[in-house]
């Protein structure tokens, strides 16, 4: 298969489309809880990609679903979108599922050849399925995500759909004996692999990128990445890094060194004096933080013209480390502006808690923006993250790069604040316990036929499971240099050396799965 050049396809396109569509909501930080929050996990590449869009041989339709599959005594059913691509079909009864997640659905996932996954269905002769997960996008159970109706979005319940969607694609496509196959990546590649480990008669196998097993609550180790992956890029980065952060924790105890961050920062709005409260300063310290966060975790990845482009943990060093400039904080605003611009993001910082809070408390779908629901998909995947996922990414690691700056009770008081008073501290403690329960953890996981891939770069490689059980071909694997799901996007040039074998070993593994080997 001829390669795809993406050097030349972003130097052409790139540029073009970073402006033309900003990604971040003004009012939200560049990434939640890891997020993005403008697209999701694995919905980025949108922006390069659509011109090459081909949608023959694709259908968008919907499945009618349960809104509650663990009620019998409720009858009440929604509309589950879902798309089918029937341009690789060799008619041999091989199905492959691309979970979704946190995000609406698009045609990206879908129709783009380059993904590895849809290689593979080429290869393989593939009749290739798409599902929107409940709660995203127009995939709606309710018609808001008010309070109590948002119970029913939950990884259980998405799992249950999967399986009906499944049952339901057999008899509407006449499968014989089928061979399903799902992908998923971050969140969905959890999904992937509990699909297997709940419903293993459904599939044949899975592959589960990035898959995060153990929902920690507090999830300083992401934390943890971040600062090794600084480290390891240059000492001196991790310093400065360390400086900025150790400087700016102190400017924000008092109202003269909170004057000094509005003069170094395009704040949005500035902090105003005897008015703004400590969530004000958590959650300018949170979207800091995010911004390092969000570019460690696609570090390296061919996911888009911006991280192909050089949004990396190389040129982030390169701005922390700026001799031309010799204050770091000056260095940070740097860093911040560069990173807005290669996401085409809206320039400055968002910097008020309760215009977020107005976002992400509103329970009505919006309809009206360029992706249907893709603004109240930051409050699904907060509600996700509240209710049973925890992942609530601190610095309570102690002595660390970004100081002791991101709090759990910051997140938690977001939680309440979102979902009403019933969810609190303790709530959303039992309740991600109770997940880890039941699902077992990483070291419980118990399946057969799954690939776990995921990346030595990526801060949420902590929470996969490295437990590889070779006669049942649970089959882990950790990719040197790589960061998230990037087993996941097109192969380019200058990607980390460790990704071509390891597609190659999933490859093998889809060939076991399909008794081709
Ligand atoms: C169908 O396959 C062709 C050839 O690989 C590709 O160019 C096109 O984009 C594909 N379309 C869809 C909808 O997958
Ligand atoms: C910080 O960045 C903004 C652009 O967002 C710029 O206007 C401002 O001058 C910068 N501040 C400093 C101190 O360099
Ligand atoms: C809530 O979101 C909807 C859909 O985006 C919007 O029309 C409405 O104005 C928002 N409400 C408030 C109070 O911001
Ligand atoms: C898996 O991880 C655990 C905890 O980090 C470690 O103790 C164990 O040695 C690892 N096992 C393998 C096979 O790498
Ligand atoms: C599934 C997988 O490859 N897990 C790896 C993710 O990261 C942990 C921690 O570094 C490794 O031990 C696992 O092998």
């Amino acid at each position: 298969m001829k390669l795809f050049n993406f050097k030349l396809f972003s130097l052409l396109l790139g540029t073009l489309f970073l402006i033309a569509e900003p990604a971040r909501h003004p009012h939200l930080p560049p990434y939640l809880l890891g997020r993005p929050t403008g697209s999701g996990f694995l919905k980025h590449g949108d922006r390069f990609v659509k011109p090459e869009f081909n949608t023959v041989g694709l259908t968008l339709k919907t499945v009618s679903q349960k809104v509650d599959n663990f009620d019998p005594s409720n009858n009440a059913v929604y509309n589950q979108r879902y798309w089918y691509n029937s341009n690789y079909t060799k008619n041999n009864n091989i199905v492959f599922l691309m979970i979704q997640g946190e995000s609406p659905a698009t045609e990206t996932w879908i129709s783009n050849p380059k993904y590895q996954y849809l290689q593979w269905a080429a290869h393989f002769g593939a009749d290739v399925f798409q599902l929107e997960h409940r709660c995203f996008g127009q995939s709606r159970p309710f018609p808001d995500t008010s309070m109590p109706g948002i119970k029913v979005c939950t990884m259980s319940q998405a799992l249950a759909d999967i399986d009906n969607f499944i049952k339901q694609m057999n008899i509407d496509h006449n499968f014989l004996n089928p061979k399903w196959i799902t992908f998923g990546g971050s969140y969905p590649g959890t999904l992937s692999a509990l699909f297997r480990q709940e419903y293993p008669q459904a599939t044949v196998g899975a592959v589960a990128s990035s898959a995060p097993l153990d929902w920690t609550l507090d999830f300083y180790e992401y934390a943890l990445v971040v600062e090794d992956v600084l480290r390891q890029t240059n000492q001196d980065c991790w310093n400065n890094v360390n400086l900025a952060f150790q400087n700016m924790q102190q400017l924000s105890l008092d109202t003269a060194g909170i004057l000094q961050l509005n003069t170094y920062f395009n704040l949005q709005p500035p902090f105003v004096p005897n008015q703004y409260t400590q969530h004000d300063i958590d959650n300018f310290f949170a979207n800091l933080y995010s911004f390092f966060q969000g570019v460690i975790q696609y570090t390296y990845d061919g996911r888009n013209a911006a991280t192909i482009g050089g949004l990396n943990a190389k040129t982030l060093c390169d701005k922390m480390n700026d001799p031309s400039e010799p204050d770091v904080i000056v260095r940070v605003n740097n860093t911040v502006n560069w990173i807005n611009n290669m996401n085409g993001d809206p320039i400055g910082f968002p910097n008020s808690y309760s215009d977020m809070m107005k976002v992400l408390s509103n329970a009505t779908y919006d309809d009206e923006s360029a992706v249907p629901g893709d603004i109240a998909a930051n409050r699904g995947w907060m509600w996700l993250c509240c209710n049973e996922l925890g992942a609530l990414q601190t610095t309570d690691l102690g002595r660390n790069v970004f100081q002791q700056t991101v709090t759990l009770g910051y997140f938690i008081d977001m939680c309440t604040e979102m979902f009403g008073p019933e969810i609190g501290i303790q709530y959303i403690r039992d309740n991600n316990i109770n997940t880890n329960e039941k699902y077992g953890g990483s070291s419980n996981y118990k399946a057969t036929n799954v690939v776990l891939p995921n990346g030595s770069y990526d801060p949420w490689h902590v929470l996969g499971t490295n437990v590889s059980d070779p006669i049942n071909h649970v089959t882990p694997l950790l990719i040197q240099g790589a960061a998230h799901c990037s087993d996941m996007y097109p192969a380019y040039d200058g990607e980390p050396a460790d990704l071509a074998h390891n597609r190659d070993r999933i490859f093998k593994e889809l060939q076991y799965f399909l008794g081709q080997q």
